[in-house]
């Protein structure tokens, strides 16, 4: 079956879980106990990616550690086309929508995209929209980005990323961002299209993690909570706030 189609079938029964490993945050084999123990609590698919310091090296061994862990999909999430992995089974060809930089929204793609067909890696392709506060992804993406008190503007984006043929949109505040994207965002993306809307950044407990489900989030991706020492419980609490 593909990513996508898994994907897709999960989101149908319910909100989804995703939780994010940054290679460059932990040696491959941490990052594989992490992967196994999301899966344990119910995680539904595994992101392997970050703004900064993504290697062909750290990513092709964290990208192997973890499949050899795990028996859910593996997705890469890129920050660009200087290190791609065929040990991830999908990648989300995704454009910084909202990016002032032409190489963050169709350049880095359009030196991925030859090299993912020749690799055979499954592409999703993604709208992504970084959101107040943006964090290191906002500041390396050069984005213009969406105000908080604005989303209306995210609303524009969401439904130009459909219309242009994105199978799914992600609304991301940056990891370990201060605020998650505000739940009226949320809401008002998903009332204006149809695709799967994913949101993360700064959802580190239960709350916040039902309250985006509750506004209307199809996927829930944490990160930045894996990197904690015991995160066991952490993880645990906003993967079931997700799926009860
Ligand atoms: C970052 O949205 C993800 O791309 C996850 O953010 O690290 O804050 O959970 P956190």
């Amino acid at each position: 079956m593909k990513v996508k189609d898994y994907l897709l079938e999960r989101i149908a029964a319910g909100t989804i879980h995703m939780t994010l490993v940054d290679p460059d945050k932990q040696a491959p084999e941490h990052a594989a106990e992490i992967a196994a123990d999301a899966v344990s609590l119910g995680t539904d698919a595994i992101m392997i990616g970050g703004s900064t310091d993504i290697t062909q090296k750290n990513l092709d061994e964290t990208a192997l550690a973890i499949k050899a862990s795990v028996d859910i999909p593996v997705i890469y999430f890129p920050s660009g086309a200087h290190a791609l992995s065929a040990n991830c089974d999908a990648l989300y060809f995704m454009s910084m929508l909202n990016s002032r930089d032409v190489r963050m929204v169709i350049r880095e793609q359009a030196m991925a995209g030859p090299i993912v067909k020749k690799l055979g890696i499954e592409p999703i392709s993604m709208g992504y929209i970084i959101v107040e506060p943006g964090m290191k992804v906002g500041e390396v993406g050069n984005a213009d980005l969406i105000k908080r008190e604005d989303p209306m503007m995210a609303v524009g984006y969401a439904v130009a990323a459909e219309y242009l043929g994105m199978e799914m949109v992600y609304l991301e505040a940056g990891s370990g961002a201060n605020a998650p994207v505000p739940l009226e965002m949320i809401a008002a993306v998903k009332g204006m299209i149809s695709v799967p809307l994913i949101v993360g950044g700064g959802i580190r407990d239960a709350e916040a993690a039902a309250a985006a489900k509750n506004a209307g989030a199809d996927a829930v991706v944490t990160g930045t909570l894996v990197e904690a020492d015991g995160y066991l419980q952490a993880l645990e609490a906003v993967i079931k706030a997700i799926k009860s």
